[in-house]
């Protein structure tokens, strides 16, 4: 075929979405060099065609005229086109002398949620950090899930430990604070996830949906517990002591695997159904049914995500998620709760006790919060940059990360990076509301240029499955890839500028392999290093990387059977794997570990507190939006995706609020102006307000959203509350204050 045809013959190239957790394998349809649509592929070993109105928008996401084409570097005070080796140089030039005067601590790095959905976010941030050494991490972990991550550390010793609901074979599912209608699902990657609901219930099983707000998912339920927002925990606190009381708890096999399930039994009896039920607002004999129904499935998981996360009690509600999945007999069992064994998990290790998994080895400086799982709260950004001191953050690296719109209290954050950072890039696809913040920023292609595996999904997937995407087209002149992007970054930073960056991968080969040839376990045990370094094969260090991950891995899988096999390969259901995944220091899951004891009579107290009379707020998520970088995407933005407060019939009678009117919305951060949404789908007592809009700074680039900016949910919070285990900010059940505008 001549040039001239291929620049404009239509073809098809498979993708697997990179735009949520479900992971969808596309068919991209293709006209020269230019993605023009998208649509399910149907031979997809996992999403056999499934497809949501984001993955369909694809060829809009990837072709929106405001990403940016090249770097961006301030000269003068202002963000100018510059070259690729003038923006490294500058990185170069101003991070070692910061990092030589003021200590590795003084470079903070924030990490935003897009980094689990590329490649690049998966490999080259954990070595930026190891080769960095800073303490100052942040991540969009602490505003989401970190609590499971304590919780999972603490229970199992391993913090990437997490269970997942059966979903395919569960007899029973209670799903707390989770919306997958909307949110295709979270930590449960599952393609189809409504599918999935849909066939739970036409094979007879119960679905029961504990959520403030009637969403979509609870409207699928056999029941909806329309919960007091931030009061889960004691909720299920209550359904174990239901449980213990009625003598229906049956660890069965677990029993071994388990210790302190007597100290479980004690420390949750004061939280009886009666005891609850006014904090919750859930009857008494509605716990009870819960409880029964819960014990009588054949097989049943609980489930719990955002809505049971970012909350007061976080790690204490995700504890308890996973002791009643023990203490029913459905943790590690088919149709229960399983822990996945993605194709790139190290080959797993022999049974027996591990290092266990420490919290708060150090403090954050300003505030004091302890560290956990080697980060500190998002919601400590702005203070660890503008309050003087020893120690302060002076330079930020921000991957794939808005915290001005997805942390707490945005204008001071915003004030933080204009005013008191010596230095900031940002790897990131568009000038926003923090990107335009930085000194240099540094734009990754669009996703069809980029390859794409799932390293942290598949992790998380309801079935065990591996697929490879190389990139569906090639890069555009003036490009580089996200991999070098930050390959060249780390380089830049850790002193070792100009070198080539295959470096940074060759680096990462040869430890991972000098460390796997002397670990019995490892299929590639006592080998010679250099010549399987040698045997490696793909196009580029990612690709050689995943070749060298699956070699570790537990599947005897090699790169080149995920390039044979372009609908991906098919590793079967999700099996038990206890007792290998415990990597505590007993060897047993611990069911009442001390930090979880000693954050109890938090929850106590909770009991004599009287509900406040006030509103509290929750947020809700839009299936065509995610978080803050969707809106600028036309098809995506409107409709009923809009940034509106929810506000129930009763409440806006009350107060005097119309639907389609105005109110001001106000707590200890600040106050918004809101357009009002009369609705039932809240409960009585609680507004909702999604996250990720007010698209309103000046010096942005981001032509649609800025049309419809709606406001910055996140304004209304200060930073101060947050659940003190995980340091994971309280975005769910806060109280709010709303009065009409006239
Ligand atoms: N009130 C409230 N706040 C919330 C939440 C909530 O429910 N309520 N949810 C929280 C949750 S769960 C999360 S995960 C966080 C998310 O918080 P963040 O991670 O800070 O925000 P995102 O909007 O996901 O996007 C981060 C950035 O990634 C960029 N980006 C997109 N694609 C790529 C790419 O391929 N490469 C690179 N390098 N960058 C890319 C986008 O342009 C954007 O600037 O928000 C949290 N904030
Ligand atoms: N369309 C779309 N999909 C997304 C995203 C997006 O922004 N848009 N974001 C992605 C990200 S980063 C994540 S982390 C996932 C999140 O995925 P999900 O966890 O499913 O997130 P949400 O849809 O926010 O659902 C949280 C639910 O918790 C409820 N809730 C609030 N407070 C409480 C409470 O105290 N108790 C209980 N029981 N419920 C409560 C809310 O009403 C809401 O319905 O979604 C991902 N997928
Ligand atoms: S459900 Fe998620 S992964 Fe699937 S098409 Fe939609 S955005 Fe993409
Ligand atoms: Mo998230």
């Amino acid at each position: 075929m001549s040039g001239h045809d291929e620049a404009t013959a239509s073809r098809t190239a498979l993708r697997v979405c990179p735009l949520c957790e479900a992971t969808c394998g596309l068919t991209l349809t293709i006209e020269g060099t230019k993605v023009t649509g998208a649509r399910g592929d149907r031979d997809d070993v996992f999403s056999h065609g499934f497809i949501c109105p984001k993955g369909a928008s694809f060829a809009e996401v990837d072709s929106d005229p405001d990403r940016l084409t090249g770097p961006l570097v301030r000269k003068n005070g202002t963000l100018q086109e510059a070259t690729w080796s003038e923006a490294f140089d500058l990185v170069a030039a101003r991070m070692r002398p910061l990092i030589e005067e003021y200590g590795p601590h003084s470079v903070g790095v924030v990490l935003g949620n897009p980094n689990v959905h590329t490649m690049a976010g998966a490999l080259y941030p954990p070595v930026l950090l190891s080769l960095l050494r800073t303490r100052s991490l942040f991540t969009a972990s602490t505003v989401d899930q970190m609590p499971k991550h304590v919780s999972s550390g603490l229970l199992f010793g391993d913090p990437l430990a997490i269970p997942v609901p059966d979903l395919d074979r569960t007899d029973h599912l209670l799903l707390l604070g989770a919306n997958p209608l909307d949110s295709n699902g979270s930590l449960c990657t599952a393609p189809d996830f409504p599918g999935k609901l849909k066939a739970l219930r036409r094979r007879g099983g119960t679905l029961v949906v504990v959520d403030p707000r009637r969403t979509r998912t609870a409207k699928l339920a056999d029941r909806h517990v329309p919960i007091r927002p931030g009061t889960d925990a004691l909720l299920l606190a209550a359904l174990a002591r239901v449980l213990f009381e009625e003598k229906l708890t049956d660890p069965g096999v677990l029993a071994e695997q388990v210790e302190g399930l007597a100290e479980v039994r004690e420390a949750v009896r004061d939280f009886t159904p009666e005891a609850v039920a006014a904090a919750c607002d859930v009857p008494a004999d509605e716990i009870r049914l819960l409880a029964r129904g819960l014990a009588a499935a054949p097989t049943a998981a609980v489930y719990g995500r955002v809505g049971s996360s970012t909350v007061e009690f976080g790690t204490l509600t995700n504890w308890l998620v996973d002791v009643l999945n023990i203490i029913t007999g459905n943790l590690d069992r088919p149709g229960g709760a399983l822990f996945p064994l993605s194709a790139t998990a190290p080959s797993p290790r022999s049974a027996g006790p591990g290092k266990g998994f420490a919290l708060g080895r150090w403090k954050s400086r300003v505030g004091g919060h302890p560290e956990a799982k080697g980060e500190l709260p998002l919601a400590a950004l702005a203070e660890e940059i503008d309050t003087p001191g020893e120690g302060r953050v002076r330079a930020l690296i921000a991957i794939a990360a808005n915290p001005v719109l997805s942390a707490p209290d945005g204008l001071r954050l915003d004030r933080a990076l204009s005013e008191h950072l010596d230095f900031m890039v940002s790897v990131d696809p568009y000038l926003n509301e923090t990107s335009l913040h930085a000194d240099v920023v540094l734009p990754p292609p669009p996703p069809s240029q980029s390859a794409h595996f799932d390293f942290a999904f598949n992790a998380f997937a309801v079935r065990n499955q591996a697929r490879y995407s190389p990139p569906a087209v090639p890069l555009e002149d003036g490009r580089m890839d996200e991999s070098e992007i930050h390959a060249r970054l780390i380089l830049a930073v850790s002193g070792m500028h100009g070198a080539d960056p295959s470096a940074v991968d060759d680096l990462v080969i040869e430890r991972a392999l000098t460390k796997a040839v002397a670990e019995p376990h490892s299929p590639l045990h006592g080998g010679d290093p250099e010549h399987l370094a040698a045997a490696l094969t793909g196009r580029g260090g990612p690709e050689r990387r995943l070749d060298l991950m699956l070699r570790l891995g537990p599947y005897d899988l090699v790169l080149e059977d995920l390039l044979a096999n372009p609908h991906g390969v098919d590793l079967g259901p999700l099996k038990p794997r206890l007792p290998q995944v415990l990597k505590t220091r007993s060897g047993k899951a611990e069911l009442l570990p001390g930090p979880i004891a000693a954050d109890l009579p938090r929850l106590r107290r909770a009991l004599d507190e009287r509900p406040a009379a006030g509103l509290v707020l929750v947020g809700r998520r839009h299936l065509r939006s995610n978080n803050s970088w969707l809106h600028n995407i036309p098809s995506l933005n409107g409709g009923s995706n809009r940034c509106t407060l929810q506000v129930h019939p009763d409440d806006a009678a009350r107060l005097g609020l119309t639907d389609g009117g105005g109110a001001r919305i106000s707590a200890e951060g600040g106050e918004l102006e809101v357009p009002v949404e009369v609705t039932d789908a809240v409960r009585a007592g609680v507004v909702s307000l999604p996250h990720g809009w007010g698209h309103d700074r000046a010096g942005a680039r981001m032509a649609v959203a800025a049309a419809t900016p709606g406001v910055n949910v996140n304004q209304l919070l200060d930073g101060s509350r947050l659940d003190p285990l995980s340091g994971t900010a309280v975005l769910n059940g806060f109280p709010v204050n709303v009065t009409p505008i006239s």
